[in-house]
This record gives C-alpha cells, structure tokens and sequence, in this order.
C-alpha cells in the first residue's frame, strides 16, 4: 500500500465535493466535508468491496441515508476506481443526463445501493438488506454470506420518525451485522438541531438493544477503533461521529451556511488554503489518488476467494442462489398456481379476496419455500398472507418465513425494499389498505427505484363495514395508482386472485399493490384461460350478443353488483355486458386499439367501484355514470353501508335505465 497521509485522503473527497456544488451552484457541501474522515476510514479499511465489480454478491453494503451528500457517494465511487463515475461525471454533478444526480440514485448509477434522499429512507432500507443478510446466512451458510451493513446516517435521518421503526427492528432482530455511522454535527437546515432536539441518541439506540457509543468522528483513529468494535459486538451498532459540517470552510464550518449550498469563491479557495488542497478545480494530487485506487482494489482478493469457496458448492445450490438474487422465479411457481386455478374450478371458492389470497399463498408458499417472504404489520390475521407452512422469522429463527413487523407499516415497507434490494427474497408486506398512507414515502421509492415487492392490502373498502370510516379506504386506491410505476390490483374473486399473485410475483421491475376484500365474495368466473386476462389490466367477463347498450365495469367486490346489475338489464330487454378492471392504470398504459376493443363504445358506460371516481373518466368519459363514494364512510355493518352509499345493482340499473331515457 501507498502510504499517503489519510487526512489527504479525505481531503480529497472534501475538494472534490465542494468544486462539484460550486460548479453546479447547487448541493450539499457540509456532509461530505463534515463526514469525510469517516468514509476514508470506512471505505480504505473495513469496507469489503469491489471497485471494478460492484454489484458482487458478498460484498458489504453501504447506504448513505443522508442523500443529500450524494457527493461524499460521487467523490468514493471516483476515487476507489469505480469504472463508470469518471471526473467528467463530477463535474457535471446535478446535470441532466449524468451519473451524478442531486440525490443518490441505484437504478440509474452503478455502485449505489439503495435511493436515498427522503430522510430516514436509507436507515430503514438498510435494516431490511441487513434481514436479509441473516437469512440468506442461515440458508447458505457463512462461506457463500457473510457481509456487513453500513450506514451513514445525518441528524435528519434520526429525527425522521421511520428511523424509531427501523432502529426498533434491527435492535429486536439482533441484525448485528448493520453498524450505523452518525454524522453528529448538530445543525441541520434551520440551523443547531437544538433548536427541535434534545435527544440523547446513544441512550435512544441502547434501548433498542443497539450497542451505541459517542466518539470523536473528526478523528481517524477513533473511528477504526469504534468500527473494530462494532464488528465484534453481538448487536447492532451505533457510532455517533461527533464532527463539524463543513469542516475546513474557515467562515461556515459549524453553521447551516454550510449544509446546502454552494460555499462560493472565497470561502472556497479559503477553505483549500487551509486544509492544504490545491486550488486546481477536481484535482487530485497523484498519490492519494493512487493510494485510493489501491483501497478500492482491495476487495479483489476476498471476491476472488469468495469465487473460488461459490465454485465449491454443488451445481444445484449454485444454479438456485443465481437464480434468487437475479430475481428470476422458478419454473415450480407457474405450476403451483396452474393446479390451484384448476382446484378452484372444481370447487369454487366463495370467500373473501384477502381468503382466497391466502389460498393461493399456500398453493405459492409450497413452490418457493424459502424465497417467498410474507410478513405483517401486526394485522396477520386479518391479512391472512401466513402460509400455513411458514414459521415465524426471529433473532433465533432465521430460517422462519414470515416477519411479524408490529406496527411498523413504514418500517416494514422500507424493509421489503432493502430485502428486495439484496435480493434472494420476493418479499410481500401486509396492511389494511388504508394504512397504506403510513407507508407511502417507501411505496413511493419502490416503485421509483423499481423493486419488485408485493403490498396486501386487506380491507379495501367501506366494505370492512363496522369499523367506520378512520379504517374504510376511499381515496386510496386513486392515490396508488396516480405513482408511477405503482402496479395495483383489486381482483373480483378467488380465480382472479391467483391470477394477480402471479402478475405481482413476476413483475420483478416494481412494486404491485394487491387490494382484497374483507366480506366474502362470490367466484365469479369459470375458466382459467393459458394468457391471465388480468395482464392487461382488465377483460369483458360478462359478453352480450352483438352490440350493447350499456357497459358495465368494475373492480373487485363491486363486480359482483355489477355482474347482477347486468342480469337485471338483460331481464328487462337491455343488451349489456360486464368488464372487469382489476388494474384501472393497467387497463390505461394498452395500446389505443385494445383499450378501445375493451371499452367498447356503448351509449351507456357505468363505472362502479366503492372509492372515489379520480381516474374512471378515462374509462367511462365525463359524462360517464359512476356508482361509488362521494364522501367518507360510515361505521355499519357493509351491506347497509353499500345500500346507504348507492352501490347496489339497483342503483346501476336506474342509472342505466334513466340514460336511455
Ligand atoms: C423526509 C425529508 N424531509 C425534508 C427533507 C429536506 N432536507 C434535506 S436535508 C435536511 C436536514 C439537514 O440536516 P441534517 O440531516 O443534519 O444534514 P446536514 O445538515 O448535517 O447535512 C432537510 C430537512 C428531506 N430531504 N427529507
């Protein structure tokens, strides 16, 4: 190794990331000088990863849950020789189309691990990677994994309440492979935290059953010495880095000024002065880049050696650890779910949806034992998404495969990112759909960064009835499908069910809500054709010989009604016929010409679903009938509520009878 004094090394992530802000006119300078000893330390003699091969199975993981210092990320990957972030990318640094946006982005950068930026993202993402740690461990034993979890972590991250539901996981679980390092430089954009904290973080973790301790984050060898302990400790570790945002800026260092823009000229130049970089925009002098270069090469040796112990392992076990972490499934599951539809035609399962999706987890469970994660948020028996195989996962029960989150719904969603994220899981977490709004900011992100997790959400409509309308969802199923490649499914019966969960658990590019009833249901349909109608977001169930009067379309529960409306119609000498929707959004991203074939073009289009009518006009125009909720629910039981509401087939009908005039 080069011996090159390691405050140079970090100074060069400090000269890199204040030229890349100042150049830009805008970013965070503060965290990547503030933080920078810290990665020195971290990156140059604990790390294990591969510079020139960074998505390797056993590497480390590292998330800065600060996005914000996206540019303490930027200056590593360029310094430890990552092939793709060259010192062009940093100069254009929060530029359209570089590898260096203003916030860390995995689907778009290599070498990123998780998208960070929303506070408190990172740490509770990191919790579910390091889980799935442990279990892959547990199944593959310590030679093929066996890697840490870091994380740095800003005063923003631990004031954001998701952090309590993470660190309270990760402490429960034991996950003493994740070691969080804080950047504890007490100001944050206001100005001194103290201004809306007066936590004592180390006190906070410890009774999370984290080991935690405070040390001084400015000094490189007190931070080798805090992480050596922590990778021995039999918990998970906090280590709070008491440092100084912006350290080095002679005037700003210590102060807001600092945290989010540019430190301008003079300030600039004063600041290399005094840390002794050159005033050379992006340069790097010749030997500490050389000595990084080294540091990032430094894993090559345990990759190597990790090959050589995965060559060893039979060619099964091989084949199958491939295959989970690229997130294929395997050929069993497509069989499984074949012969539950065919079981399902047999003998009809007139149960609610959130039942019969607990059938078709059984059927799923059996096919993929040990990849299929389910979990709840203390709701599993009213999700029922616990195989009947599965065994709880604990600190002592790795192998378990369902995860009881307690009322966690954000700490869970994040989680099933990071496991998603490691991969080797096709993880599914579960709710009352109105609850969904407590886990939207990790929703969000999944379906950003494109992870292929599963949300059941039971109790999908006023149709939960009794509990009233804090629990009764209106808005909510508009508000999913308005995210961006958010996937959501509301299946009408037992077969359709099967249908999503097979959609859900190959759609491996993003997340898919599956939103099931809690009142039963009657199976509706009676056949299972090779192609999944639900593919296309919807279908017509219900045809009429040549042209209809009047259309009919629906989702879930409500096609019930609408399959009776249409018997009433056809009673009284109406052509009509029944589409169901179980993917609204779906149904709109088809080409023109099968969306019009679907739709069709009946003078008399009614949309009935027990929600609001945000998204239906594309169905049914705006002129179109809608039969749902104008306004929150009420607390009865569901059939006086779907009476109370107006959504009966009776009201379909007198709609339908009154357009026709
Ligand atoms: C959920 C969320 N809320 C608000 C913000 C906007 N924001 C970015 S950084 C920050 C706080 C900065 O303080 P700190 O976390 O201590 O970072 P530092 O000042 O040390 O860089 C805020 C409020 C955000 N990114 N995420």
């Amino acid at each position: 190794m080069t011996q090159v004094d390691p405050t140079r090394m970090a100074n060069a992530i400090r000269g890199l990331s204040m030229d890349a802000v100042e150049k830009a006119k805008s970013g965070h300078p503060g965290l990547p000088m503030g933080a920078a000893d810290i990665a020195t330390v971290l990156f140059t003699q604990f790390l294990k990863y591969d510079a020139a091969n960074p998505a390797w199975p056993d590497r480390d993981r590292f998330v800065l849950s600060a996005g914000h210092g996206s540019m303490l990320l930027y200056s590593l990957l360029y310094l430890t020789g990552n092939s793709e972030m060259t010192l062009d990318q940093i100069r254009h640094f929060r530029q359209l189309g570089s590898l260096t946006p203003g916030h860390p982005e995995n689907f778009h950068t290599k070498g990123i691990e998780t998208t960070t930026g929303p506070l408190g993202q990172g740490i509770a993402t990191a919790v579910g990677m390091a889980l799935a740690e442990k279990m892959l461990a547990a199944e593959f034993g310590k030679k093929i994994v066996d890697h840490h979890t870091y994380v740095l972590v800003s005063d923003g991250d631990l004031m954001e309440g998701v952090s309590q539901e993470a660190i309270s996981l990760a402490g429960h679980w034991r996950l003493n492979k994740m070691i969080v390092l804080y950047d504890n430089n007490g100001i944050s954009i206001d100005g001194p935290t103290s201004l809306a904290d007066s936590v004592d973080q180390v006190k906070r973790f410890k009774s999370a059953g984290w080991a935690a301790e405070l040390i001084d984050g400015q000094d490189q060898k007190a931070i080798a010495a805090a992480i050596a302990r922590a990778q021995k400790s039999n918990k998970p570790s906090l280590i709070s880095c008491k440092t100084t945002i912006g350290f080095g800026a002679p005037h700003k260092a210590g102060t807001n000024k600092a945290h989010g823009e540019a430190l301008g000229a003079d300030e600039l130049k004063a600041a290399k002065e005094k840390l002794g970089i050159s005033l050379e925009p992006f340069s790097v002098p010749d030997d500490a880049l050389k000595s990084w270069r080294e540091a990032g090469a430094r894993g090559a040796a345990a990759r190597q050696e990790w090959e050589a112990r995965f060559a060893e392992l039979g060619p099964r076990k091989r084949a199958e650890f491939e295959r989970r972490l690229k997130h294929e499934r395997p050929a069993s599951l497509a069989k499984a779910l074949r012969d539950h539809k065919k079981k399902l035609l047999e003998n009809p399962l007139n149960v609610a949806t959130r039942k019969s999706s607990e059938a078709a987890i059984d059927a799923i469970a059996e096919a993929m034992p040990m990849e299929f994660l389910s979990g709840s948020a203390d709701l599993t028996g009213s999700n029922n998404n616990k195989a009947k195989s599965a065994v709880a996962f604990s600190a002592k029960v790795p192998k378990g495969r369902f995860i009881h989150y307690g009322i966690r719904e954000h700490g869970m969603a994040a989680c099933l990112n990071g496991i998603f994220l490691h991969g080797g899981f096709a993880p599914n977490g579960a709710t009352f759909l109105i609850f969904s709004d407590y886990a939207r900011p990790a929703m969000r992100l999944a379906a950003l960064m494109g992870t292929g997790v599963v949300y059941v959400m039971t109790h999908d409509s006023i149709g939960l009835g009794e509990d009233g309308p804090t629990h009764q969802p209106v808005e909510h199923l508009a508000a999913l499908r308005a995210i961006p490649n958010m996937r959501v499914f509301r299946p009408c019966d037992a077969i359709e069910v099967a249908e999503c969960w097979e959609l859900a658990l190959n759609r491996t590019t993003g997340p898919t809500v599956l939103a099931l009833t809690r009142q039963n249901l009657p199976q509706l349909r009676s056949s299972t054709p090779a192609d999944n109608p639900c593919a296309q977001g919807a279908y017509e169930l219900v045809a009429v010989g040549g042209e209809a009067k009047v259309s009919l379309f629906a989702s879930g529960s409500e096609v019930e009604v609408a399959v009776n409306a249409q018997k009433q119609l056809v009673e009284r000498g109406i052509s009509a016929r029944v589409v169901s929707v179980p993917s609204l959004e779906l149904l709109l991203a088809q080409p023109v010409e099968r969306q019009r074939s679907v739709i069709g073009n009946a003078p008399v289009k009614i949309a009935i679903e027990a929600a609001v009518r945000w998204g239906w006009d594309a169905v049914i125009g705006q002129d179109g009938e809608f039969i749902g909720m104008h306004s929150f629910g009420a607390s009865a039981p569901a059939k006086d509520l779907f009476k109370h509401f107006g959504i009966t087939p009776e009201a379909a009908v007198n709609a339908a009878l009154k357009r026709l005039g």
